[in-house]
């Protein structure tokens, strides 16, 4: 077996381990961050447990830290108390972002970890397998339930070779992305093998899996070797580690293969991560920008290595030059050696450690700005300004730009610094986390503060047996979770409040939609999307498929979905089904009049549904039969209490 297998098989508690069947996977540890973790908490609080029944959940704090008005410091609160009250440990604003912390801090090899947030699966550069979900989904493993997927595919990428020069683990998964796209991961489960695997240090590989999300994968994973038990010792919990290493004889579905020696510093123009070229073919594009940290690239080591580039040196006049450490304990490591005050006075402007300038909180570039990022998503409009141009880039290319004030060819960088070593002395930060109390009964006598933007859960009628309604919504392909529910300080402070986040549904795609969907709702009718390939990648915010339903959008009719996207809809009782034939997109039109019938189906799962002037269109109907259960009963959280 390889890796993903062994750990898959050790929690199996349904389904057979045969690519596209569905699993029920025992989790070990779940994460979540304060911009999904609300309504996460709200669900599990719905589902009536006294303590979670996992062996760790941590609840983060690092999204939105800004605390503009009373909404934000309130979901903190909520947060804070909740965690408390049912047995989680709680990360404080400030302390870092989630997947840097659980990777320092918490990940084992060999468990696993699913999260509230797509980029969860960072921790598989330590060898656990870690999953992004969407906040139902945890909130229902942290009450003991399985997490239900549908088999992935295992693909070996096999690296050769070293690093060589200015290229860095960035530029692998860089190259990735550049030769299998966005949807290039779709129902995959990465591994990666091979003799380059060990001249990566593991935040390298975590730079790797966390930016599996951007392939859309299901998670990617390393084995656990020398150099994970190093990491896990300088963490001061070499206790954590086991061995974990395909057999020699274990087959994959696929192998991709990468010689290490051949990459070069790489970047991904505006607006895919996919979108990826040469740094050198960007020589001569000015910069107006240059942010550093995000959970992709916020190591130590990374930021280290920007430090000794900037040493003596500063940033161009027009580049401003923002970076935010992936975790107090990276801060402190950057202080107490000295390279913090050489950052600063390079002009570096320090954030707080949490996701910042990456989610638009704050940081956002001027108009049409040229914005260098080392982070891990350039949809547009996503950085809080509609026409900035966003590339993203390793901590060494973005250091260059930083000081260059312009794209320059790697040729010209010189002699490439060496990769950076842990410091002799490596704090803890751990006495930051705030940690439940053992006695069970001592936590029920927390009582749970809510601020008045904690709304609680609207419950939603089963799948009506007709859906009669019309199109409220026609998009195009990749159509991002960003574009669906925005993010961004504003926005984002309403995560706690559906009613109030449902005014920005696609509110920067088209701003009558709002209002059109739900003068249908409030007809009784049902409202319809249609959208093209690869609907709703990105994000795991449940709020894209949440808010969508209670606007009275009850089916999205696309040519394919991302994984994550496509659970959350089912999640929320909303219908996902794919177009049968291709030509059935163009001719759907927005405000067609549509009559569904989801529980006829006809031969081979096809779905008929009537439109007004077009006669049958035909969908493929790919849930599987628990996932129809749970649509028809409105959504998980009455299927699992009707249970
Ligand atoms: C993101 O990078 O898009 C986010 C913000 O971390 C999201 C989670 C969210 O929207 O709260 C994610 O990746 O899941
Ligand atoms: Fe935070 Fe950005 Fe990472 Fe999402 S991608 S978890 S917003 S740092």
């Amino acid at each position: 077996m390889n890796i993903a297998e062994k750990i898959i098989k050790a929690h199996l508690v349904s389904g057979e381990m045969e690519a596209g069947s569905e699993i029920g996977l025992r989790v070990d540890q779940t994460l979540t961050q304060d911009a999904t973790g609300t309504m996460a908490w709200l669900q599990f609080e719905a589902l009536g447990r006294d303590s979670v029944q996992t062996e760790l959940s941590v609840s983060y704090v690092d999204h939105n830290t800004l605390q503009m008005g009373f909404r934000n410091p309130d979901d903190h609160q909520f947060l804070r108390m909740v965690a408390g009250r049912y047995g989680a440990v709680f990360s404080p604003a400030g302390t870092g972002i989630c997947h840097q912390l659980h990777l320092e801090n918490f990940a084992k090899p060999g468990k696993i970890l699913i999260g509230s947030d797509s980029h969860t699966p960072t921790a598989g550069g330590i060898g656990c397998l870690s999953m992004g979900a969407g906040g139902l989904s945890v909130a229902l493993a942290m009450a003991g339930e399985t997490y239900n997927i549908p088999m992935p595919q295992i693909v070996e990428v096999r690296l050769s070779g070293a690093l060589q020069g200015f290229a860095q683990a960035k530029d692998i998964i860089l190259e990735l992305l550049r030769r299998l796209g966005t949807q290039g991961g779709v129902g995959k489960i990465f591994e990666y093998t091979g003799e380059g695997v060990a001249s990566l240090s593991v935040p390298e590989r975590a730079t790797i899996t966390n930016m599996g999300a951007e392939l859309g994968a299901t998670a990617s994973i390393f084995p656990s070797d020398n150099r994970t038990k190093e990491f896990l010792s300088k963490m001061g919990r070499e206790e954590d580690w086991v061995f974990l290493a395909p057999d020699t004889n274990a087959s994959y579905d696929d192998c991709v293969e990468i010689n290490l020696t051949d990459l070069v510093p790489l970047a991904a123009r505006p607006h895919m991560p996919d979108n990826v070229v040469p740094v050198s073919e960007l020589a001569g594009l000015k910069v107006d920008q240059v942010a550093m940290g995000s959970c992709t690239n916020s190591s130590y080591a990374d930021l280290k290595q920007v430090a000794d580039i900037m040493k003596g040196k500063f940033v161009s006049a027009h580049t401003d030059t923002c970076m935010a450490c992936g975790s107090k304990q990276v801060l402190t490591m950057l202080m107490e050696n000295g390279d913090m005050a050489g950052l600063l006075d390079s002009g570096v402007r320090l954030l707080e450690c949490a996701c910042g300038p990456c989610i638009g909180m704050g940081s956002s570039p001027k108009s049409t700005g040229v914005s260098v990022r080392t982070f891990n998503r350039n949809f547009e409009g996503r950085s809080g300004t509609k026409d900035a141009q966003v590339y993203l880039v390793s901590p060494v290319t973005a250091a260059y730009c930083a000081i260059n004030g312009e794209f320059t060819d790697p040729k010209t960088w010189g002699t490439a610094p060496e990769k950076p070593e842990f410091p002799e002395h490596i704090p803890s930060i751990r006495h930051h986390f705030r940690y439940p109390l053992e006695d069970e009964a001592e936590r029920r006598k927390i009582e749970v503060v809510r601020g008045p933007n904690i709304v609680a859960l609207e419950s939603f009628e089963p799948l009506r047996e007709e859906l009669a309604g019309e199109v409220v919504l026609k998009v195009g392909d990749g159509i991002t979770t960003d574009h669906i529910m925005p993010a961004g300080a504003e926005i984002t402070a309403l995560r706690s409040n559906i009613p109030a986040i449902s005014e920005y549904v696609f509110s920067r795609v088209d701003e009558g939609f709002g209002q059109r969907a739900k003068s249908v709702r409030d007809s009784g009718k049902c409202g319809f999307l249609v959208a093209g390939k690869n609907y709703g990648q990105g994000s795991s915010r449940e709020h894209a498929a949440l808010a969508p339903r209670h606007l009275g959008i009850r089916a999205v009719m696309a040519l394919s979905f991302a994984r994550i996207h496509r659970a959350n809809l089912i999640n929320f009782g909303i219908l996902p089904l794919i177009f049968e034939d291709e030509k059935d997109y163009e001719r759907l039109t927005l405000g067609a009049k549509i009559l569904a019938k989801p529980m006829v189906l006809e031969n081979n799962n096809r779905f008929a549904v009537e439109v007004e002037g077009l006669g049958k269109i035909y969908f493929k109907h790919d849930l599987s039969k628990q996932e129809f259960q749970l649509v028809r009963a409105g959504g998980l959280l009455n299927f699992v209490k009707n249970r």
